[in-house]
């Protein structure tokens, strides 16, 4: 596409679709008719994939999740579509700039952290590879809450990314399937039939995802919840207005909030509610879907491949089961194979609070009919193997890991430790009994996203060394390997991270009124908050830092910036606590005139994918600290070792992996290991111990129960110092002095510049490997057993002038 029709295509939409003009035009109106028009680009190969599935009739794949962190879409479609030149020739031809335009499209936050990323970098890789595939989620009203910061505390308010057009999707008001709660489970005529007490029309919206180069495209189908009577006009005849509105209201509830506060019982009933919600509606499309090409049901598994990223789909066992059963009329032990054969599910994590669990009273009066087909199934499992006594059901409560173990054929980690602790650990007597089930696929990320579109200047240097081939083939990054003894490579790639600071440091001056200096080292923590990623650590070393550049101002100390990003789960407690820890000691370091040449800390509120694109590639540092074996994979790890950060961390998830890859001399390691961890944790007093042998750990928490942070208020961080100074369950305490000395080891080497530039390099050329392209033919070839359709000639909607 030239210049010009880009061009053309914008004022139209401009004039035709937003109804103004260029004289009138804000910034969004540009931008929607930017994404019309490119839109537009996407719909040929869109059709031409779907089409091509369809007369290929095979296997497709469907991801459901809860959460898909897409963040902005617009950048993503023009780079895989290669009109970067056009638009932006186009855009600044009629006066704006590109950047300008891009930058003001909100953040899709329709997840929380990884697991959502996760599922947002497989879409986009699954359209790369050319493999049939829809993601289903729900369409959230209000995506994941908003930030901010109010006298260093959270603060949460409503994200509202629908606030204006959404120029992505595609309203489908004709793929609608009713969705049933509560009721009554009675038979007929040896059919068992569930007649729901109160139901809602689950509505698709679909959206396109382009893959690299416009070869292929997939769709991401997300439901929204709407009431089956729109309005209740006798009420209204009757001058009850709300009462008239209330229908539509309580539908509306359901796809309102990405996680609703869970603590009450109502917010669990709401959060079973959508997981049922989606589920159900995606399972009734892919039949449907189905049936329009094959007619025998015990074929499914042959065409359809459903992948349940972690346990908030597992309704879907009980629920296709009664799909095939109840409504098909199947034999129930054939139509629990059935399922099982589509059927897998990934585990994303081994903390026991966050593996879901639904008290029997609740899912009885919700899903009557799945409660007993759960008791159903688990009977004939227990029948299968009765001297193991495993069960999905304990103390009254449904097990969902079990649950979604039992009704898969394939059940995966996310990286090679997280699944080896997977089988000795929350599944070991699973495992035992269906040892071929287990199966790791380590994570990875998209390199459209993650590197060609967040770093430019890396890909641009990475292309002239070695042409474009790396985009989509990732491990073509070898390739650079020789080119970290180069020096003139070496020089050009530190000026492109210099560049990066640069830019990163303006941002930081005009947004936040923070000046940093772009020589120091930009050492970034970003992720949720919680206890096992130990952000506390982190500001526990730089409160030690601080003390002791204080006690020694003149010594030769290595410049720092260290850079927080993330939120807290609005009901964790003491996550928000390390929130405002931080901030607090923030604002004391930064006004200390005698450390503050060499040690900054900033933390930008609202952290969100965008921000992700801006941090990863200006950083050195990239902190991945969790207590081992508590973190599943990581992915933030591997985007930052691409982009030539270098990582201080444990070994844990797929840290493990980067080092071997990257190279042990290439990567910080401290702490203990997964097994270590287990150990410490069973001696007695291990905190205080750990206190009492480390002063400079001691003079830190004193500091914080003195008050140093929180002038006038002694006490106010107290939960944090007597955590840490007794239960300390996640061994911040325990891990501080490795953690400091490696952090030393750190300033040491970032000094020799050079060393530095080879061993970011090395990063670089050697993580290749975590392309979630990899990932994704891993699922393939080993879980899904599907064939990608990629014909080498495809539609190719690249720059042409
Ligand atoms: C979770 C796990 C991570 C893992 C992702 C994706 O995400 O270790 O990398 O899922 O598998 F904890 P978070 O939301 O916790 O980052």
């Amino acid at each position: 596409m030239t210049t010009t029709e880009l061009r053309e295509a914008i004022l139209a939409h401009l004039k035709y679709a937003l109804g103004t003009d260029p004289d009138r035009a804000s910034v969004t109106d540009w931008r929607i008719a930017l994404s019309y028009a490119i839109r537009d680009r996407i719909v040929d190969p869109w059709f031409a994939s779907t089409q091509a599935a369809e007369a290929a009739k095979g296997k497709r794949v469907y991801y459901l999740s809860m959460e898909f962190l897409i963040g902005r879409l617009l950048e993503d479609a023009v780079v895989n579509l290669g009109l970067m030149e056009s638009a932006s020739a186009a855009m600044s031809s009629l006066g704006l700039d590109l950047d300008t335009v891009l930058s003001d499209e909100p953040d899709a936050a329709l997840g929380n952290g990884g697991l959502g990323r996760l599922a947002a970098c497989f879409l986009e890789s699954l359209a790369t590879v050319g493999c049939p595939a829809y993601g289903y989620g729900i369409r959230y009203e209000h995506g994941l809450f908003r930030q901010s910061f109010v006298d260093g505390r959270q603060v949460e308010s409503p994200e509202d990314w629908l606030r204006q057009p959404h120029a992505w999707e595609f309203e489908r008001p004709g793929a609608a399937f009713e969705i049933g709660f509560g009721g009554r489970v009675a038979s007929n005529a040896g059919r068992t039939e569930w007649t729901p007490a109160e139901s809602v029309v689950a509505e698709a919206y679909d959206t396109p995802v382009i893959g690299w180069k416009g070869r292929w495209a997939n769709t991401l189908r997300l439901w929204s919840a709407k009431p089956t009577t729109f309005f209740d006009l006798d009420r209204f005849n009757r001058g009850d207005y709300y009462g008239a509105a209330e229908p539509e209201a309580l539908a509306r509830t359901i796809s309102r909030v990405l996680y609703p506060d869970d603590t009450t019982e109502e917010g669990k009933r709401l959060r079973l509610k959508q997981e049922y919600f989606f589920t159900a509606a995606s399972l009734n499309d892919i039949l449907r879907r189905f049936l329009s090409e094959h007619d025998d049901l015990r074929q499914l598994p042959r065409k359809v491949a459903i992948q349940l990223n972690d346990t908030h789909p597992a309704i879907a066992g009980p629920e296709l089961v009664r799909l095939l059963h109840d409504v098909h009329g199947m034999p129930l032990d054939e139509a629990i194979v059935t399922a099982r054969g589509c059927l897998s599910y990934t585990n994303h994590t081994l903390l026991p609070e966050a593996l879901e669990r639904w008290s029997e009273g609740l899912m009885g009066s919700l899903l009557p009919r799945h409660l007993s087909l759960i008791e159903r199934i688990d009977a004939a499992h227990a029948a299968a193997h009765p001297d193991r006594g495993i069960t999905m059901r304990e103390n009254g409560e449904v097990k969902m890991g079990e649950l979604a173990f039992c009704m898969a054929h394939k059940v995966n980690g996310v990286s090679a430790l997280h699944t080896e602790l997977m089988k000795r650990t929350v599944f070991s007597e699973l495992h035992r009994l269906h040892p071929e089930r287990i199966l790791n696929q380590t994570n990875g990320v998209t390199p459209r996203r993650w590197v060609l579109s967040a770093n430019p200047r890396l890909s641009g240097l990475l292309t002239d060394a070695i042409g474009e081939e790396w985009v989509d083939d990732l491990e073509r990054l070898h390739e650079i390997e020789p080119l970290a003894e180069d020096a003139g490579f070496r020089e050009d790639y530190a000026a492109a991270k210099r560049a990066n600071k640069e830019e990163l440091a303006s941002y930081l001056r005009a947004e936040r009124g923070v000046s940093v200096d772009p020589e120091a080292m930009f050492d970034v923590q970003i992720k949720r908050i919680h206890e096992y990623k130990r952000q506390h650590l982190n500001i526990l070393e730089a409160i030690a830092l601080w003390q002791e550049i204080g006690d020694n101002p003149n010594g030769d100390w290595t410049p720092r910036v260290k850079i927080f990003g993330g939120k807290a789960a609005p009901g964790y407690v003491f996550a928000k606590e390390i929130i405002h820890l931080i901030n607090s000691v923030a604002q004391v370091i930064n006004s200390d005139p005698v450390t503050s040449k060499f040690l900054k800390i900033d933390y930008p509120a609202n952290y969100n994918v965008s921000l992700a694109e801006r941090l990863i590639p200006a950083s050195d540092l990239s902190e991945q600290i969790s207590t081992a074996g508590k973190e599943a994979s990581g992915t933030g790890n591997m985007k930052f070792a691409l982009n030539g950060a270098l990582t201080i961390g444990t070994l844990d998830g797929a840290n493990v992996e980067i080092r071997e890859l990257v190279g042990a001399e290439n990567f910080f390691l401290f702490g203990m290991d997964a097994d270590e961890v287990m150990a410490r944790r069973a001696i007695d007093g291990h905190a205080a111990r750990a206190i009492e042998a480390d002063p400079r750990l001691a003079r830190a928490l004193d500091a914080i129960r003195d008050g140093a942070f929180s002038p006038g208020e002694r006490g106010r961080f107290d939960a944090i110092v007597s955590n840490l100074s007794q239960a300390d369950y996640f061994l911040v305490s325990s891990d501080f002095t490795d953690y400091w000395r490696a952090q030393r080891e750190v300033d040491v080497a970032y000094r020799d510049r050079t060393a530095w530039m080879r061993m970011a390099i090395l990063n670089t050329a050697r993580s290749g490997w975590f392309s979630s392209d990899r990932t994704i033919r891993s699922y393939m070839s080993q879980i899904w057993n599907a064939q990608g359709l990629l014909a080498d000639a495809g539609t190719d909607g690249r720059d042409e002038g």
